[in-house]
């Protein structure tokens, strides 16, 4: 089918049906299924449906634009997981999550639920922004591969790592998908607009760009909420894949700094992103800290590319620029 969605322009969507009769079901991605909540807060709502198989218009007024949005976030969530790391589903079984829009009357806010195994997405203020872009969809969906992978408990530094994976892979989503809209950055919910003035909920390249987040790790971190105690770790990916100091990637303005001041030479973010994959599927566990997140992602840039190699250094290097040391 094709959507017409508010964040990425005209794309393609994978759905059902034939003649007058068509659904957001998507075969080719375990039959993963969106749904229109109609501003209710329980149950499934109805299944998008409809007479053709074209969905929404480019407009929040449309009720179909959030659902083609929602559809084709997960969609390329599953794409990145299939193709980039070869696992199928978030599960790995090849079955379909599924997603609901309209949740509530502007509600801003999105979230998954392990208890549906689905994400859910408000409208956002006014209800005209829908939570429903590429980074946000993608993050939503990585806390139910975290919960069936680590389990990284959602409090504390563990907390903090699982927020920090979902911001990883949000952003390793949105460069995998290259989609001409909205192109791959280092930011998280930008195009949501969450605060009415343009700007980002949160930066990777230096977290405390929010106000809230943080670019360190310190004895303590745990205390804060999860969203800011996450900021180390997002930085410390950035720092991985792109380097300290300024860059700009996409059109997009960054400056990196290091608590030690010390230069920390890039691999490029997808061997940034096998090596949190790895290390959160095979290494990580529920009660994973900073300091244990250090351990399993140098023993998998070990494994993967040898004791002593360039990427174990930038690994070992870019935890010293967010203060976790040996
Ligand atoms: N959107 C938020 C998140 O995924 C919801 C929450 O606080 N869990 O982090
Ligand atoms: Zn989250």
């Amino acid at each position: 089918g094709t959507g017409n969605t508010q964040y990425s322009g005209q794309v393609t969507l994978g759905t059902s049906g034939s003649g007058s009769s068509f659904n957001l079901t998507d075969t080719a991605r375990g039959n993963h299924k969106t749904y229109n909540l109609n501003r209710g807060t329980s149950g499934t709502g109805t299944l998008f449906s409809g007479p053709d198989d074209v969905w929404g218009d480019g407009t929040p007024q449309n009720a179909e634009t959030a659902g083609a949005d929602a559809h084709y976030g997960a969609a390329l969530t599953w794409d990145y997981y299939k193709n980039v790391h070869g696992r199928s589903g978030i599960r790995g079984d090849g079955v379909g999550a599924y997603s609901r829009v309209h949740y509530g009357n502007a509600y801003v806010n999105a979230f998954w639920q392990d208890s549906c195994f689905c994400m859910t997405y408000g409208d956002g203020a006014g209800n005209t922004k829908p939570l429903t872009s590429i980074d946000v969809a993608a993050h939503e969906m990585t806390h139910g591969l975290t919960s069936v992978t680590a389990k990284l408990v959602y409090s504390g530094e563990s907390g903090g790592l699982n927020e920090a994976t979902s911001d990883i892979f949000a952003a390793a989503v949105e460069f995998h998908a290259n989609n001409a809209q909205d192109k791959g950055d280092y930011l998280v919910g930008e195009k949501i607009d969450i605060r009415g003035n343009g700007t980002p909920l949160r930066y990777m390249d230096k977290p405390s760009k929010d106000g809230s987040s943080k670019d360190y790790w310190y004895s303590g971190i745990g205390n804060v909420d999860v969203h800011y105690s996450s900021g180390p770790a997002n930085h410390w990916f950035y720092l991985l894949s792109e380097g300290s100091g300024a860059k700009t990637v996409n059109g997009v303005n960054y400056d990196s700094p290091t608590s030690d001041g010390l230069p920390v030479s890039p691999i490029g973010r997808d061997k940034a992103a096998l090596i949190w994959y790895k290390a959160l599927t095979t290494k990580f566990n529920s009660t994973t800290n900073y300091a244990g997140a250090r351990t399993g992602t140098v023993a998998v840039a070990t494994e993967l590319y040898g004791a002593g190699s360039a990427e174990v250094k930038a690994v070992e290097n870019a935890w010293a620029g967010i203060a976790v040391g040996s």
